[in-house]
């Protein structure tokens, strides 16, 4: 076995991302121009989607510039609907030939080093770090499919989707921004309710951001394969399988024989990386324990009132009416 690949290495922290004021991208001008929704976030919609200004010139860069190579792996998702989970099961499978558990990069790294988002490498101006990886490269992105460039949705690369039930995604979503010291003063949940309904947050609307996905999945299967986190909850085996098969990296007799699926599974489980050094804030980036929460479904109903509920399932029922999906 290969020791630990050094050319991994913590992410840049959210805060090396420039607030708009400050950012010299030559894109400033015309995200300046584009319509703004001001709370705690500032948030501004593109291309029928709404990003968190800060990361819109990057987003923008890595829509011009960004170039993928054909193996890579793309992992896509609105934010906070398994992704975490996603990047670290994609990452030891496709790599199990590489690393061993005793000595792999997920023990020191939190699944988001090993495997960045793009378009935040670009926000924070380190976007030469993605070419430093070595292939094949397992990278991510919030994006809407219609915001990624052209680049990724001609190329071979597969894409992988995972989406969770949006009242879940919401109280996700909120803990998360009370978390982070740099909004001074987070908003309240009944605020955040109301911009996750009208989709001002980031990547929003949610039903759109998935219904993207799931359509061009429909005609495009072997490009974009879409998981649900409660199914991979429900039946992990089951989802590691296909995400195995879909990226190209099938388990082999000898592997299912040795229970390679189920030690996968119990490597990248949510109690296993939450307990980690590495995830706990005591060292690497402070921000690393905020990715593991939970991990339930239904943990909504300690949060929403029944009339919040109803008003987010009925959004739900509208948007997907005529859409063959379901959460
Ligand atoms: P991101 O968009 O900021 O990357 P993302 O990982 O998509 O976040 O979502 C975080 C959720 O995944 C958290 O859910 P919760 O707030 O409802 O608890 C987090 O707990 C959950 N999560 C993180 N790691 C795992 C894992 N290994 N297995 C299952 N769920 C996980």
């Amino acid at each position: 076995m290969e020791a630990k690949d050094s050319k991994l290495r913590p992410r840049p922290a959210i805060t090396a991302v420039p607030q708009i004021e400050e950012t010299d991208s030559k894109y400033k001008e015309l995200i300046l121009t584009l319509p703004k929704d001001e709370e705690k976030v500032k948030y501004r919609k593109y291309q029928d989607f709404w990003y968190s200004e800060r990361h819109l010139p990057g987003i923008l860069a890595m829509q011009e510039v960004f170039k993928p190579r054909p193996n890579d792996v793309i992992l896509a998702s609105f934010p906070k609907s398994g992704t975490t989970w996603l990047k670290a099961l994609t990452f030891t499978i496709m790599h199990r030939d590489k690393y061993s558990f005793s000595d792999h990069p997920l023990v020191e790294l939190n699944p988001h080093d090993c495997v960045p988002f793009i378009e935040n490498h670009y926000a924070s101006r380190d976007e030469h770090y993605l070419q430093t990886l070595p292939s094949p490269r397992v990278l991510a992105t919030h994006l809407a499919y219609s915001t990624l460039p052209e680049s990724i949705v001609t190329s071979t690369c597969p894409i992988v989707y995972i989406c969770r039930e949006p009242k879940d995604v919401l109280v996700s979503f909120w803990h998360m921004l009370t978390k982070y010291e740099w909004l001074k003063e987070p908003s309240s949940f009944a605020q955040t309710f109301e911009s996750f309904c009208e989709g001002r947050v980031h990547g929003g609307p949610v039903w759109e951001h998935v219904l993207e996905y799931y359509t061009k999945s429909l005609c495009n299967p072997e490009k974009i394969l879409i998981l649900k986190y409660e199914q991979m909850l429900e039946c992990p085996i089951d989802g590691v399988m296909r995400l195995a098969n879909f990226i190209g990296c099938p388990f082999s007799v000898d592997e299912l024989k040795n229970g390679l699926v189920e030690k996968i599974i119990e490597f990248c489980s949510f109690d296993k990386l939450k307990d980690l050094d590495v995830n706990k804030n005591e060292i690497g980036n402070l921000e690393n324990s905020y990715f593991f929460r939970k991990a339930t479904v239904g943990d909504w109903k300690n949060y929403m009132t029944p009339v919040m509920a109803n008003k987010l399932d009925k959004i739900t029922e509208e948007k997907l009416r005529g859409f063959s999906f379901t959460f």
